[in-house]
């Protein structure tokens, strides 16, 4: 079996790969470890930048995202009993994000390639990636595709990263002392805009899918379990932690998935070797309180369809040799906004009272200040 680019992994990365350079005249085959049910339930992101939307409308695969999607132009900061808008209106005029879930992008991607009659296989056991440096080929399940690239959208525990020899990569990683507890509840958002809640109990978001459906995450021990959060304790702490301003009533409901993520930060350099390109998670990963992992799997695939597509037009490699260095610059600022965000938030346990003082005194500053504001809310709507 042969195809231009051999794809691993059906998430976001690799489908909108598939996807864009289908529409270019590049043929890709994906293949994926799990079921397309899984693919399509796992949830995930629900903050889309403005340059997502646009190239997924671009794209064509924007039609339900219009429809569904909630534009929203700002957020709300809450802390020391008081909340306080960023108002990205007056902000960064004209830019704004919109809540769609991942799982939703991943759902219309994934009709979109098969309407198409392209080739993305679920369920394909052990991808093994081989020839980097001249003749690339994938194995999968005993059979062999024959490739001129190779695609690794594999996120951030997949085989692509892991295949290029020791020494060729440089890591920068931080684990943050954290996790989240995330929460999807069948009730409706009790906020319009996302309230992201800094307490001395830790760190609170509330976020949300629809009208009848609402997102929340909770600060929580990096080794916390599921199982040790059952339904009314989660509601309790939502409460604690989000009935901080005077007349603001948090609405419980049926909670419908679980799920504790790591809070961590991680970044390959560079994202390709020889003839393997990374993209996604698959080079980089980010702890979500700055909502840009998505975003930046979104941005690295529209470089990589522009440097592939010059290739298999004129046999030009520029583009494809300069991947990484166009893409990390965006990388770095989105690593960088994510962590002050997360920092910004979170309760950590060595912090001490001038610690918070710090904290504290920044939040005052970004809420009062127009220049501090702007900071948050260009970031946040995403780099152009
Ligand atoms: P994915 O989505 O992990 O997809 C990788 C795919 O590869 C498959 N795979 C393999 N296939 C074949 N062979 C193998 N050996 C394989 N190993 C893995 C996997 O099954 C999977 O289908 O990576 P991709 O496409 O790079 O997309 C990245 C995003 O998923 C991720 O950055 C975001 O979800 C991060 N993120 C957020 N990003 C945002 O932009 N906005 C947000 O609001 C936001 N919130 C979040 C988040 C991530 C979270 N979690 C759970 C990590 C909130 C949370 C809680
Ligand atoms: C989400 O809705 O899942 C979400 C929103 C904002 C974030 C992270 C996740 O910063």
């Amino acid at each position: 079996m042969r195809t231009q680019v051999g794809i691993i992994g059906a998430g976001p990365a690799g489908l909108l790969l598939s996807h864009l350079l289908h529409l270019r005249g590049i043929s890709s085959v994906v293949l994926e470890k799990r079921s397309r049910d899984y693919v399509e339930r796992r949830v995930r992101a629900g903050v889309l930048e403005q340059g997502t939307v646009d190239t997924l409308v671009e794209a064509g695969v924007g039609e339900r995202l219009r429809r569904e999607g909630l534009p929203h132009h700002g957020i709300e900061l809450r802390y020391g009993g008081a909340g306080h808008r960023i108002a990205f209106e007056k902000l960064v005029p004209g830019r704004s994000i919109t809540v769609y879930g991942q799982q939703e992008v991943v759902k219309d991607l994934i009709a979109a390639r098969l309407a198409a009659g392209g080739d993305v296989r679920f369920e394909v056991e052990d991808v093994a990636v081989h020839g980097l440096e001249a003749e690339p080929y994938l194995t999968f399940g005993g059979e062999r595709l024959d490739c001129d690239v190779i695609a690794g959208c594999d996120g951030f525990h997949g085989v692509s990263r892991p295949s290029v020899p020791e020494g060729v990569l440089s890591v920068f990683e931080r684990d943050y002392p954290f996790a989240w507890l995330g929460i999807l509840a069948r009730v409706a958002p009790s906020s319009e805009e996302l309230i992201y809640t800094r307490t001395e109990r830790g760190f609170a978001l509330h976020s949300m899918r629809s009208p009848t459906v609402s997102r929340f995450y909770l600060q929580v021990p990096a080794d916390a379990t599921v199982e040790e959060w059952p339904d009314e304790r989660i509601w309790a702490e939502l409460k604690a932690r989000l009935e901080s301003v005077p007349g603001f009533t948090l609405a419980t409901g049926e909670i419908m998935e679980k799920g504790v993520t790591p809070m961590r930060a991680f970044v390959v350099e560079p994202m390709q070797y020889g003839r393997l390109y990374l993209a996604g998670d698959a080079a980089h990963i980010v702890p979500p309180t700055g909502a840009k992992g998505l975003n930046l799997a979104v941005a690295d695939v529209r470089v990589l369809t522009d440097a592939l597509a010059a290739y298999f037009e004129n046999g030009s490699t520029a583009l494809l040799d300069g991947y990484s260095e166009a893409c990390l610059k965006r990388v770095w600022r989105a690593q960088h906004f994510s962590w002050w965000m997360t920092t910004l938030l979170h309760t950590f346990e060595d912090d001490d009272p001038y610690g918070r003082r710090l904290q504290l005194s920044y939040l005052d500053y970004v809420t009062s200040s127009e220049a501090a504001a702007t900071t948050l809310a260009e970031n946040y709507v995403g780099m152009p």
